[in-house]
């Protein structure tokens, strides 16, 4: 291991554009005031912090035309290819991406990277949500439910992008045996359809009862690594997969989540493969609770990064 101590760059994306409240710029700000930084270099990493990106730079395009079917998708568009182009710098750099959202839109710059970057790479998507929607199938509008309808294989032709998104179609595409869903609990009819049509492996909330957080973590891993055991994985945690008792500053929370320790063990279970080599922790939104809820919310996620950063409880 010549290359240790690892460099983690931390990438504040504030976006709030794919979903309907503001507050979700405010998740990476609370993460590093709740001691991100001094978290990384407890657990032996080089934390470098790149600036944090600005979404909110409209000069240099038009009002863009409303567009009721992917809502915002211009300055969506915009910001997720600012994310984009970063962090495939931070991984051509030959450090870690460490991702703050922002809502799940920005999924599809990150993850977008990560496939130009890493074409062998494994994503495992912790939600509630299966995020597989298209402007066509989506019953709201909001790209925070897309980013994968827009990045899988086999869903959308290159003229049904959103506008402000077509410089998605110079990047690769998802294979449907390339992602894992854990925690689902609220997937749409289209998303539905789509999940069996293309076989995507997705443990449910009645997976994680009937075998348990350990087998379904075993399950998932196993099928992303079972041809390539030094595959490089992407983790995407939405933290509305966590269960709203614990999590209530989120803007679309289902009741019937992951357990404080389930969370955990989500994140400890990807880090004790070895394979993390980017992730990123979205929807936090500090605005949409009561002051403690707001706190607890955001202990949570720092201490989930804690966790697929590293830390051991021993
Ligand atoms: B999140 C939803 F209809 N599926 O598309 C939609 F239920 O990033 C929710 O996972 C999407 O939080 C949630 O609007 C997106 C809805
Ligand atoms: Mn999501
Ligand atoms: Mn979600
Ligand atoms: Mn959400």
């Amino acid at each position: 291991h010549c290359n240790y101590p690892r460099t983690a760059n931390v990438i504040s994306a504030p976006m709030t554009y794919g979903q309907p409240y503001v507050g979700t710029d405010c998740g990476p700000r609370w993460l590093k005031e709740a001691g991100l930084r001094s978290m990384l270099s407890n657990l032996g990493w080089r934390v470098k912090e790149a600036p944090a990106l600005d979404f909110d730079d409209f000069s240099v395009h038009k009002p863009p035309k409303v567009n009721n079917s992917a809502k915002n998708s211009h300055i969506v568009g915009e910001g997720t290819l600012k994310l984009a182009k970063l962090v495939e710098e931070t991984i051509v750099a030959g450090e870690f991406p460490l991702i703050l959202g922002g809502d799940h839109s920005i999924g599809l710059g990150s993850l977008a990277a990560v496939l130009k970057a890493r074409p062998d790479v494994g994503i495992i998507w912790v939600d509630a949500h299966a995020d597989l929607n298209t402007p066509n199938s989506s019953p709201s509008g909001n790209m925070h439910g897309m980013p994968i309808g827009l990045l899988m294989d086999g869903v959308l032709t290159p003229d049904e992008m959103p506008p402000g998104c077509e410089w998605v179609n110079d990047y690769p595409r998802i294979s449907p045996d390339s992602i894992v869903y854990v925690g689902l609990r609220d997937v749409d009819s289209e998303e539905r359809k789509l999940i069996r049509k293309l076989n995507i492996k997705a443990f449910t909330m009645t997976d994680i009862d009937r075998y348990g957080i350990g087998r379904v973590m075993e399950m998932s891993l196993g099928h992303l690594l079972q041809d390539n055991p030094d595959r490089p994985l992407h983790l995407s945690y939405d933290i509305d997969a966590v269960d709203p008792v614990f999590a209530p500053a989120t803007g679309t929370t289902v009741r019937g989540g992951l357990t404080f320790r389930e969370a955990h063990y989500v994140a400890e279970s990807v880090a004790a493969s070895g394979n993390l080599a980017s992730a990123e922790i979205v929807e936090l939104n500090p605005n949409l609770s009561d002051g403690s809820g707001a706190t607890e919310t955001v202990d949570l996620g720092l201490q989930i990064v804690t966790s697929l950063m590293g830390k051991s409880i021993i």
